[in-house]
């Protein structure tokens, strides 16, 4: 990660010293840079059983966005972002080429398009101040892949089609994230959606191998749901995940959906969600050490009712107050958890 830091702050130099050394007006404008950012932190509180039962300001995020033109149909985008909790990385960095009005392609580090949460996870772009259950799960937050995507919008039709490195192998599958591939496996995957009025359904696919010797197979799902209203909105996702583990152990499932139910009422609106989680991995979990030795394994069920309310102090800052009624199989725990979260965007 130290590595990504310094490559941050290096191609944010390039960025701004090859502007400052332009001369002409046109060209200065052909690549003037837009910036944009965004801040973000929560304060944590739950009952006796939780991490939190103490309270606890963290997660503080700061994300900044440089984007411009560079010629005729080509433009960039270079996003860093600092997280409390993991320091400095790079969240996006990539030219585009727009082959048509209705395709473009990118080239570079970019958000998987997978599903309907990865590409828009900072905490201004979501309702709830929580990420849910089986999103926080089925892959890592903030998703990213080195390579190439191309991207299509016709009338109905949206699509998005990648391939780069691809995932690794963690204790978890949220943990596979990695930057330098391992492997000669691929990483495949994609989204297509379609909007008929109100109405969006999407479908996402991941296929990729994790392991050095390209024999663990991962594959992931998702379908999507969403219906907006001026009155409501409502949003459902359903993801499942499959890894092959090496014998005798059998293959990890992860699965479980999501529903949000959005009431814009001013100026206070209400957020209710509905989260579900079961995720079996007889091989890895606590212990797990790649490629061979194997964790504990991990066999959880959990889900959450979660309550919310959000004030749009001003239009470009959001204040979030949510309840989570936690549940896990097993044994009843206290480990209900209040969320306050402040996020804004410039
Ligand atoms: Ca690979």
């Amino acid at each position: 990660m130290k590595r990504i830091a310094i490559g941050t702050l290096v191609l944010v130099g390039l960025i701004s010293i090859p502007l400052a050394a332009q001369t002409g007006q046109e060209r200065k404008e052909e690549i003037a840079v837009q910036t944009s950012g965004y801040i973000s932190f929560d304060f944590l509180k739950g009952q006796r059983q939780s991490s939190y039962h103490q309270g606890s300001a963290q997660d503080v995020r700061a994300g900044v966005v440089f984007s411009g033109r560079v010629a005729e149909a080509w433009d960039y985008a270079l996003e860093a972002r600092f997280y409390s909790e993991g320091g400095f990385s790079l969240e996006q960095a990539f030219l585009r080429l727009a082959l048509s009005e209705k395709i473009r392609v990118r080239a570079g580090l970019f958000l998987v398009p997978f599903g309907v949460f990865n590409t828009s996870n900072r905490p201004y772009e979501q309702a709830l101040a929580r990420v849910p259950l089986i999103v926080e799960e089925a892959y890592p937050r903030s998703w990213r892949e080195v390579g190439v995507c191309v991207e299509g919008k016709f009338s109905f039709l949206d699509f998005a089609v990648y391939a780069g490195n691809g995932l690794g192998e963690g204790s978890r599958l949220k943990d596979g994230q990695q930057f330098r591939d391992r492997n000669a496996d691929k990483g495949v995957g994609g989204r297509a959606g379609i909007r008929i009025d109100a109405f969006e359904f999407g479908y996402s696919l991941y296929r990729g191998k994790v392991d050095d010797r390209n024999s663990r197979k991962l594959i992931l799902h998702a379908g999507d749901a969403s219906w907006k209203t001026t009155d409501f909105q409502i949003l459902a996702e359903y993801i499942q995940a499959w890894l092959d583990s090496p014998s005798p152990f059998g293959r990890a499932k992860c699965e479980g959906y999501h529903i949000q139910a959005f009431f814009p009422f001013n100026p206070v609106s209400f957020v209710v969600g509905r989260q579900e989680l079961k995720y079996k991995d007889p091989f890895r979990g606590p212990g797990f050490f790649a490629p061979d030795v194997a964790g504990l394994g991990i066999d959880e069920s959990r889900n959450r009712w979660a309550l919310e309310l959000l004030w749009s102090a001003l239009p470009n800052l959001l204040v979030k107050a949510e309840y989570d009624f936690n549940r896990e199989g097993g044994p009843k725990r206290s480990d209900d958890l209040f969320t306050a979260q402040i996020a804004f965007k410039f």
